[in-house]
């Protein structure tokens, strides 16, 4: 007996072991997606326990020692001795991996994050790591230091709640970072509120004194007015429906707009599905069936049919399922792969629908306008495009005119600059590395595509040129970034009010076309200098205020010296621009990122959309921060 316990121990050991060795195998990276994946996974634990029907309520702190606590009204984490390993079951949870669900085999883990590793993860990539139990009117503690056990299991007190406490401190030896933002936090825990129908999740920055509460008793249907609050609803409130067979749950909200974007997040036990899956192809398929079917059978549109794009044209939704055995596929393990979940979503928006049709009548016949529009405007911009691809037949070469290619063919090497302006766009092509390096000029303000229509939106002239130029399609279901002509698109603005929109204009355009491009960090932004400081033949490029400042004290302000400001790239000739911009070993361009969907999406059309209001309200908030946003 006693060897096999030693045996056992060992084997613990070894676990935890392996995820200091390869943590990102465990949480993905040791970045700060994996650090914030740490708090993730011990708020899922109190998230399946309130999924379980015992917890109410759950609390995070930032601590300023940079631990956090998660705080839940729970059964507790069960301390009784196990039987086998001869070990407080806590320590069992904390020690050996994916260990936390097999003390209740019958509730099933729901919430449960991307890697869904367990709690005993956390505990491994600790510096130390806390918890404390109430239970059987006690309290429990315990402390742990980089997975392993320092300190027995210990009763510190008498209670009558229950509850689980666990409060760690991320070990600087595995993460590049360890400082957690409260706003990255913010963003899961409310989506993870608005999943999670009433439950309440709090969360507070010790140090900055800042604290969000979040609780919807209106769940999804929350999530879908929350991701509208910067567009016009055509019907309120969002159309919800729900049900479930065998073991799956799904539910769906979704309200249409007047704008023309098509906003749908899809999730499956909580984590975001990102490239979609079964469970979206069956709403997209029960919402195209019932409206046509609908609109049929009362009349309201002839002959045609109303396509899936058009039928989703301004629409916001979330759809949700709960199954006990996700499948996840995909290159990022994003997309849900259970052939189930089709039909059974498909019938609930089907069902659902058709019975929500016939009941109201007033916002069916709102919908099916709208969709009838976007119909038409369909088949308009077909016929633009045709035009397009026509006039290009007719151009020998079927790229756009002001693109200056370069010579290299393979796409990896390759870069493009869409620069402001055709004098800017002269410097850059005659500054430019023409090997590897493309020159795509804009003339002035591109279309906003977040009030356009499809059909506008591929008629405008620098719009067709950027997709053509790019060569990979557009729009959410035919631009496949496999197929980009560039690596690196780096979009060349001057540094005044005018440039950062044009940028905007540029992003939004991106964004809502050609999502990949982002998602997969193509897309960048150069940096031209600010300022060039000069003292007799020397000159000195310099990216801020602070750096002139700097470099000012550093060549003493005595006289000879003097400071040009660039209001334009125009102002640079071609080699000053090479130098400081263009050239791949001494620029410098900031990668575009795209951490969270539902707060870019927010963003976009706040700033781009036609509510004056919380544009106004962005503004003023972040006034401080942004010196050339414009209004
Ligand atoms: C295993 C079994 C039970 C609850 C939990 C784990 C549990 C884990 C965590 C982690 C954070 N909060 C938690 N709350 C509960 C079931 C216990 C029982 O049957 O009483």
């Amino acid at each position: 007996m006693a060897t096999e316990y030693k045996a056992e121990q060992i084997q613990v050991l070894e676990g935890l072991e392996a995820v200091r060795k390869r943590p990102s195998m465990y949480i993905g990276d040791v970045g700060v997606y994996g650090l914030h994946h740490l708090v993730y996974e011990v708020v899922d634990n109190s998230v399946d326990e309130s999924l379980a029907g015992f917890c109410k309520e759950i609390q995070v702190f930032l601590n300023p020692d940079g631990s956090v606590t998660v705080i839940d009204d729970g059964r507790g984490i069960p301390v009784d001795m196990h039987p086998i390993h001869n070990k407080p079951a806590i320590e069992i949870v904390l020690t050996i991996l994916h260990a936390g669900g097999k003390f209740d085999k019958d509730s099933y883990k729901v919430s449960g994050g991307l890697h869904g590793v367990g709690i005993s993860v956390v505990n491994a990539l600790s510096q130390w790591l806390e918890v404390e139990v109430k239970r059987n009117g006690n309290v429990y503690h315990q402390r742990y230091e980089q997975g392993n056990p320092v300190s027995e299991l210990k009763i510190i007190g008498t209670s009558t709640n229950t509850g689980t406490t666990v409060r760690f401190k991320p070990d600087k030896e595995i993460f590049e970072t360890v400082e957690f933002s409260f706003d990255i936090l913010s963003q899961r825990l409310r989506e993870q509120a608005f999943l999670n129908r009433g439950i309440k999740i709090d969360i507070t920055d010790e140090t900055h004194d800042k604290k969000h509460s979040f609780q919807y008793e209106g769940g999804i249907s929350s999530f879908v007015e929350y991701l509208n609050k910067n567009k016009t609803p055509v019907h309120e409130p969002p159309i919800y429906f729900s049900g479930s067979k065998d073991d799956t749950e799904a539910e769906v909200a979704f309200q249409y707009n007047d704008g023309y974007q098509e906003t749908i997040f899809s999730y499956a036990n909580t984590i975001n599905t990102r490239e979609g899956g079964t469970h979206l192809i069956g709403f997209k398929s029960g919402l195209t069936k019932t409206i046509n079917e609908y609109a049929k059978k009362n009349n309201l549109i002839k002959d045609t049919s109303l396509s899936g794009e058009d039928v989703r044209e301004g629409l916001t939704a979330i759809i949700s399922v709960k199954i006990r055995e996700p499948q996840f596929e995909g290159q990022t393990k994003a997309k849900l792969g259970n052939s189930e979940v089709k039909g059974i979503v498909d019938s609930i928006v089907g069902q659902g629908l058709e019975r929500f049709m016939e009941e109201n009548p007033q916002i069916a016949k709102k919908i099916v306008e709208k969709v009838s529009l976007a119909a038409r405007a369909r088949d308009a911009a077909k016929k633009a495009r045709e035009l397009t691809r026509r006039k290009e037949v007719l151009d020998s070469n079927s790229l756009p005119g002001k693109l200056a290619d370069c010579s290299e063919k393979d796409p990896k090497l390759c870069e493009i600059y869409i620069v402001e302006g055709d004098s800017a766009g002269g410097s850059a092509k005659q500054g430019r590395d023409r090997r590897f390096q493309a020159i795509l000029p804009l003339k002035g303000k591109i279309l906003n595509v977040e009030k356009a229509r499809l059909d506008k939106t591929l008629g405008n002239d620098e719009i067709s040129a950027l997709i053509t130029a790019i060569g990979a399609g557009v729009g959410q279901d035919d631009f496949d970034v496999k197929k980009i002509r560039y690596d690196r698109i780096i979009i060349m603005t001057d540094a005044d009010v005018d440039g950062s929109h044009i940028r905007t204009l540029i992003l939004t355009f991106f964004f809502r076309y050609m999502q990949s491009l982002i998602g997969s960090g193509h897309v960048y932004i150069a940096q031209p200098p600010l300022y060039c400081v000069k003292k007799g033949k020397e000159e000195h490029y310099v990216y801020s205020d602070e750096a002139r400042d700097a470099k000012l004290n550093e060549l003493g302000r005595r006289g000879g010296i003097h400071v040009q400001r660039y209001k334009g790239l125009g102002e640079m000739n071609p080699d000053q621009l090479w130098s400081t911009t263009m050239n791949p070993e001494t620029r410098t361009v900031l990668q575009v990122v795209l951490e969270d969907l539902v707060e870019a999406d927010n963003t976009f059309s706040m700033l781009m959309g036609d509510k004056v209001e919380p544009r106004r309200e962005f503004i003023q908030q972040n006034a401080k921060y942004v010196k050339n946003l414009d209004v």
